[in-house]
């Protein structure tokens, strides 16, 4: 007997369009969630082995809208991530805030990211990529950001906490992550086998000459603060431990900065840390 297609309702009376069924083909494969929906039975529990069961037994019960309203809430966010230091950020804060989230690979290695599949989520062709409802959220950082605001956990309460919060990350984006990618190509180097040019190392040079300045002021600000937000660890240090960290296994020395080395090791000692996922040798 052959499987019953699950994309088909066979009740036609509220069969949910195809539009609607479309984006959940490929998605949440092995997970089991519960969805509460208003004017449902009070609780519809559903194993997804494909959401498009979901949506249909969503409609069957509830009417197209309400169930497209209930899922979105309801559906698990997705991560386009690859193991390098600009998605640890995402999967480092989602272990953190022990948020479930679908982590959907895309093999930079492999030219993944540059597939029309991959570039209607981000033209730029960047990972991480979040994707929430009908959200979708290229950067790093605005990833963090969103998750702070979403969650109200690890993140400022106050207007000048989160301006502080951003004025970190934004930082981190323009003085500390253009060098650290230009120190981090020896990093690559290694982990691709492939040998560094005479442009390469000068990259390398002119990266290593721009650090010390903006960790300077990183090392400052620590002589004040156990983490980057003051007393309490929160999503700023999740994005600045990625990039210490392939800073530092790009053999660029932190001897300089005792605060910011001390700061790294507890950002990594953190169990969230372990568990995030990353590249042979970071
Ligand atoms: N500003 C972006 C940078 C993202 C980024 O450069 N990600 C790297 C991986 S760590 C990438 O996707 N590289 C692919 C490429 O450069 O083609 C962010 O913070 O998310």
């Amino acid at each position: 007997m052959t499987e019953p297609d699950p994309f088909v309702a066979t009740d036609t009376k509220r069969r949910p369009s195809a539009q609607f069924v479309q984006p959940f083909k490929h998605v949440y494969k092995h997970r089991r969630i519960t969805t509460a929906c208003k004017g449902a039975r009070p609780k519809i529990m559903y194993r997804s082995t494909d959401h498009a069961n979901a949506a249909i037994t969503l409609t069957r019960a509830v009417g197209e809208r309400d169930a497209k309203n209930c899922l979105a809430k309801e559906s698990l966010m997705q991560l386009y991530h690859f193991r390098s230091p600009n998605p640890q950020k995402g999967t480092f804060a989602l272990k953190e805030l022990g948020l479930d989230c679908e982590i959907v690979p895309i093999d930079l290695g492999k030219g993944e990211h540059r597939q029309p599949a991959f570039l209607a989520h981000n033209r730029f062709g960047r990972v991480p990529v979040l994707v929430d409802g009908e959200m979708t959220l290229p950067e790093s950082h605005a990833i963090l950001a969103y998750l702070g605001e979403k969650t109200g956990r690890l993140w400022p309460a106050t207007p000048d906490g989160r301006a502080e919060a951003l004025r970190w990350l934004f930082f981190l984006s323009q003085h500390i992550m253009p060098p650290a990618g230009e120190v981090s190509l020896r990093f690559r180097a290694k982990l691709f086998g492939r040998p560094l040019d005479e442009a390469a190392e000068a990259t390398i040079k002119r990266g290593e000459e721009a650090l010390p300045a903006a960790l300077a002021i990183v090392e400052d600000h620590l002589a004040q603060n156990e983490w980057m937000m003051g007393a309490e660890f929160g999503l700023v240090d999740c994005a600045y431990c990625p990039v210490l960290n392939v800073i530092e296994k790009s053999g660029f020395g932190f001897a300089e900065f005792p605060r910011v080395t001390a700061y790294l090791d507890a950002c990594r000692a953190r169990p969230a840390w372990a568990q995030t996922p990353r590249l042979p040798g970071l």
